[in-house]
């Protein structure tokens, strides 16, 4: 074994135990520390036992045991643990070395940090790390940024433990300056959030709707997984529909429907606020997990307040075909508003973003990887300008081909009383979109009736302001025309 480790790790936990293993098995000698000190020797003598890990029993010791520049990435808690840690580990490294957050931070964090670490001058990576513990062993999707000149020291290692696509491609590339990295973890994880829900909504359809067992909604997800739906989600709800309870009945039904959540989904939604984009389907999908915590309120209504009993007269198998359809339009639509979502974000702080590379390192290795992917990757490689997902051509064609399915959906399940909030959110964003004329002159209209908040006028050019004393009482004062 080598003398000094290629790297060192904080954080001795289910992911930091499972990269380092990674990281070991691809020639790497790594360094590992954790807060309660007994884990290290644990792991050491346990999964790590035989292989090229230094066990350290305190900071000193761990950043003693790196090879310069050195590297030491912290995989623990996200908030506070994570500013601590950098203050103990900052009197042990000298000018060049790197602090790497792995963990899932919150991108605001991640831009002040890179700044304070490199005001000692140090360097500062916030990586997203994508994929569970199954991803960070065998290779997750990660998402590097932070200070630029850090990355070609990591990169290496970075990219020999990343996911590979088929073409050997890693999932893991520069992503740009300070939280940058963290941002796009985030905008990956509010997209996991909605492909979910869309999973859900069709799973709730089928099952109420359309009274399909376990084992036929098995045998749906099965065949969609093998079609432009392909992706791991797709796959595990195929593969948690098959699963048997110990009484052979099908576990997922003996599940309390209340869903847990850990604030990444709301911080893209908050993000998307601040920044103006309409993120809807990932909005709604926040929401329907709010919705479902309300439990004990949900049984209390379900006694008192009627609506339409579901019941389904037409064609089975053709609502099965709409239903993938519209899972497939409501899915271009989520990436769409999330490609907008990051857009505003690097012009706002100034990152360079590579959407086509993004796109890349989501297709292996994370959560949200599939097929569909690729087609992402294509279309912002032939225009690396494109302004909306929904103007490429091929997403275009898609997404009107799917629109005939997706809306009998729709309008289906509203009809029947069930909830469908992230299919009919990205349907409306969608008619929206293509909509030249909105009824905002009315809003404006009103803005300006009760708050002298002046209008643009279709007949004038863009910029003049004008108010109206609609009701003859009020003052021709109209008030500033500024944003928020
Ligand atoms: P946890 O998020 O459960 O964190 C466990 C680690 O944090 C342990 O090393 C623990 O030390 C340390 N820690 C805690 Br908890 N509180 C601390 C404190 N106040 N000060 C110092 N250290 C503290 O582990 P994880 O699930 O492996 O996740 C690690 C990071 O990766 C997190 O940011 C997580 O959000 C992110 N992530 C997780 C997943 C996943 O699937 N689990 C996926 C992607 C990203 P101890 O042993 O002394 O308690």
């Amino acid at each position: 074994m080598k003398k000094l480790a290629d790297i060192g790790l904080i954080g001795l936990a289910v992911m930091g135990e499972n990269l380092v293993l990674n990281m070991e098995s691809k020639g790497y000698t790594v360094a590992v520390f954790n807060r309660t000190v007994d884990k290290v020797d644990k792991f050491v003598n346990g999964r790590g036992a035989g292989k090229n890990f230094i066990g350290a029993h305190s900071i000193e010791e761990l950043c003693a045991s790196l090879e310069k520049p050195r590297k030491v990435m912290m995989l623990v808690k996200a908030g506070k643990p994570v500013d601590d840690f950098i203050e103990l580990i900052i009197p042990h490294l000298e000018k060049g070395d790197i602090i790497i957050d792995g963990g899932n931070s919150h991108f605001p964090d991640t831009i002040r940090r890179t700044k304070y670490v490199e005001s000692k001058g140090l360097l500062y990576i916030g990586t997203g790390v994508s994929g569970g513990e199954e991803g960070a062993l065998k290779g997750p999707s990660m998402m590097p940024g932070g200070s630029p000149a850090a990355w070609p020291a990591v990169k290496e290692i970075f990219q020999a433990v990343a996911a590979k696509v088929e073409d050997g491609e890693p999932c893991c590339d520069w992503v740009g300056e300070d939280g940058a990295g963290h941002f796009v973890k985030m905008v990956h994880n509010g997209i996991e959030y909605g492909d979910m829900q869309i999973i859900c909504e069709a799973y709730q359809l089928m099952k109420e709707m359309l009274g399909m067992s376990a084992d036929e909604m098995h045998e749906v997800f099965k065949a969609w997984n093998n079609d432009v739906l392909d992706s791991y989600l797709i796959e595990i709800t195929r593969d948690i529909l098959g699963f048997k309870d110990e009484d052979g009945e099908p576990l997922v039904e003996k599940i309390l429907d209340t869903a847990g959540q850990k604030g990444t989904g709301k911080w893209t939604g908050v993000s998307a606020l601040d920044l103006g984009i309409p993120l809807t389907l990932i909005g709604e999908s926040v929401f329907a997990r709010c919705l479902s915590a309300q439990k004990d309120l949900r049984v209390e209504a379900s006694k008192v307040i009627n609506g339409p009993a579901a019941q389904f007269e037409g064609d089975k198998a053709q609502m099965i075909d709409d239903l993938k359809n519209a899972l497939f339009g409501a899915k271009i639509i989520s990436y769409a508003q999330g490609y907008n979502l990051m857009m505003e974000a690097a012009k706002e702080y100034g990152w360079n973003l590579n959407y086509g590379g993004i796109a890349l390192m989501w297709r292996g290795g994370c959560i949200i990887r599939s097929v569909f992917l690729a087609d992402i990757k294509t279309a912002f490689d032939k225009n690396p300008d494109l302004a909306n997902l929904l103007l490429d051509p091929y997403f275009k064609e898609k997404v009107e081909a799917a629109q005939v399915g997706w809306r009998r959906v729709c309008a289906t399940a509203l009809s029947n009383g069930i909830p469908v909030p992230a299919l009919t959110s990205a349907l409306c964003y969608f008619d929206g979109f293509r909509s030249e004329r909105l009824p905002a002159n009315l809003l404006q209209a009103q803005r300006d009736y009760f708050g002298a908040h002046t209008y643009e006028r279709l007949d004038k050019p863009r910029g003049q302001f004008f108010h109206t004393n609609w009701t003859g009482r009020g003052g021709d004062t109209a008030s500033s025309t500024y944003e928020v």
